[in-house]
């Protein structure tokens, strides 16, 4: 028997689930074992993950997907919780669409010029960066006893082990990396004041990360031992592992909550071009760059949704196909969508500002933010290729998105290039090929990318109709 059973936690920012992905020769495919809402709760000093809520979702996952040969754990990136000297958790880990880092990013430019920061990290400036959300914790009760901060998902991987560790690819995401040397930038943390010795030690991708607890194992039912194996633990970054690309010649867009499109590269782009773009570099598996933007994604819909007292998708998207494409666009990359609430409200008056017609209808509204999502991915396919100098000649969309027919056609149409949609678990099945990988099964990248082209169902969309309507409407987001 050469197949071998993994169990991929994912925990995105609108649900978390335990999938199942067996793995042999030539052979590879995933099952959900349990999914759970991750619905974040507003309490009276700000916005919260419900964390134990989400390490229960795990538990009862383990629990309903059996006997496995190893587990890995990936999450949303930035985050994370604190813990004191007996290792226990200092209060419920702050969202990242928290207010409180309002502002800050001013006060850390005033110390390292919003320049140097990006020579030193490559990251894009976001206001939730770990970096940010560090400097405007740092004169509370909270951070003055914390011993220990751990990212989500190596804060679970801590409750399910025992053991601390950093993974560098989440770890990529905290702006304290120099994502040249892929250690982390001791002199520029120094120069904020921020102490790396908060920080477990870095692992990577394959590394081991321990076993389950006896605790864990009586709780899910599992006979010991059971290994859990580092993984991309950003989900990003297991999402682009799961790419199904035959070549070097791709860009990618993972949808989800957020839509992050961009290209897998091999050094950082850390031009002042790139800084004025606003593009990332993240580390990914083996050495790799994600070079990406951050664009609002369905977000904006999923909000839409929550007001409107969420109506049947299918039937939405169905309407929205038949309104004329390209009334009104908003930027889907601007920051002022970051906050919850009010989202058709804030859409509605993003148009007005940019004298556009006021979608009015679920529809109009729905219709408008693919269109604004569909011309959001064409710019950052476009600038990402010249900044890098890596040109393209497909589209690969993964993540949830791709159930979103419409949005996969306005995207191959914006983009003026075939679109290859699927997986839509793409960060699980990263998640599981780098621990199949850890245990001799399957290969390099390129022969991970070619099983899963191989084995998943993907969807091809031809671009239609003109290009340059779509560049005409990214002019009227321009302000003059
Ligand atoms: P995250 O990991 O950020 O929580 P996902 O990758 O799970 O996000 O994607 C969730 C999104 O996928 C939803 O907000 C929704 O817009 C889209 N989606 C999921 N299922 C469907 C569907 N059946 N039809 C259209 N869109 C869907
Ligand atoms: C997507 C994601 C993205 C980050 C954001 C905070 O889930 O990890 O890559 O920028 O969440």
């Amino acid at each position: 028997e050469r197949h071998k059973t993994f169990a991929a936690v994912d925990l995105g920012a609108s649900s978390g689930r335990v999938m199942v992905g067996r793995v042999g020769p030539g052979a590879l495919d995933l099952t959900e074992a349990h999914r759970f809402p991750n619905r974040p709760v507003r309490v009276p000093d700000g916005l919260r993950w419900d964390i134990l809520s989400l390490y229960a979702g795990v538990l009862d996952g383990l629990r309903a997907a059996g006997q496995v040969d190893s587990v890995g754990i990936d999450s949303w990136a930035v985050d994370y919780g604190l813990l004191d000297a007996d290792g226990a958790l200092l209060g419920n880990p702050v969202h990242y669409r928290d207010t409180r880092t309002e502002g800050v990013a001013e006060q850390v430019w005033a110390t390292v010029p919003a320049a140097e920061l990006y020579a030193a990290t490559g990251l894009q400036y976001a206001p939730f960066n770990t970096l940010y959300q560090l400097t405007a914790a740092r004169s509370t009760a909270q951070l003055a006893h914390a011993e220990r901060l751990l990212l989500i998902p190596d804060l679970l991987a801590y409750w399910l082990t025992g053991e601390a560790g950093t993974e560098l690819t989440n770890a990529s995401t905290t702006q304290l990396i120099d994502p040249r040397t892929r250690e982390w930038a001791h002199d520029l943390a120094g120069r904020l004041g921020i102490d790396l010795k908060l920080f477990a030690p870095l692992r990577r991708p394959g590394d081991p990360a321990g076993h389950l607890t006896p605790r864990v194992l009586e709780e899910t039912g599992l006979a010991g031992p059971v290994p859990v194996t580092t993984v991309g633990s950003h989900d990003t970054a297991s999402a682009v592992a799961a790419v199904p690309a035959v070549g070097e010649r791709f860009a990618y867009i993972c949808t989800g909550t957020w839509s992050l499109a961009g290209l897998e590269l091999a050094a950082p782009v850390l031009t002042e071009a790139s800084r004025a773009a606003n593009f990332t570099n993240e580390l990914g598996l083996d050495g790799t760059v994600r070079y990406l933007r951050n664009i609002m994604g369905l977000w904006l819909l999923q909000e839409c949704l929550r007001e409107w007292d969420h109506p049947d998708l299918g039937e939405l998207l169905r309407a929205a196909a038949e309104i004329p494409s390209l009334r009104s666009v908003v930027d889907a990359g601007d920051a002022a969508f970051l906050a919850p609430g009010r989202m058709p409200a804030r859409i509605a008056d993003a148009c007005r500002a940019s004298g556009q017609p006021v979608p009015g209808s679920r529809a109009e509204i729905t219709r408008c933010i693919l269109d604004s999502l569909a011309l959001a991915h064409r710019r950052a396919v476009a600038e990402a290729q010249e900044l890098a100098d890596h040109p393209v000649d497909v589209v690969h969309i993964v993540g949830g998105g791709t159930r979103n027919e419409l949005l996969c056609q306005l995207t191959a149409d914006a983009c003026g290039l075939p679109v290859v949609a699927g997986p839509a678990e793409a960060a699980a099945l990263g998640n599981v090929l780098v621990q199949a990988r850890a245990q001799g099964l399957v290969g390099d990248r390129a022969s991970m990318r070619r099983l899963l082209a191989r084995t998943q169902p993907l969807r091809r969309y031809e671009p239609r109709g003109d290009a340059a309507v779509w560049r005409a409407a990214q002019d009227r987001l321009i302000r003059p």
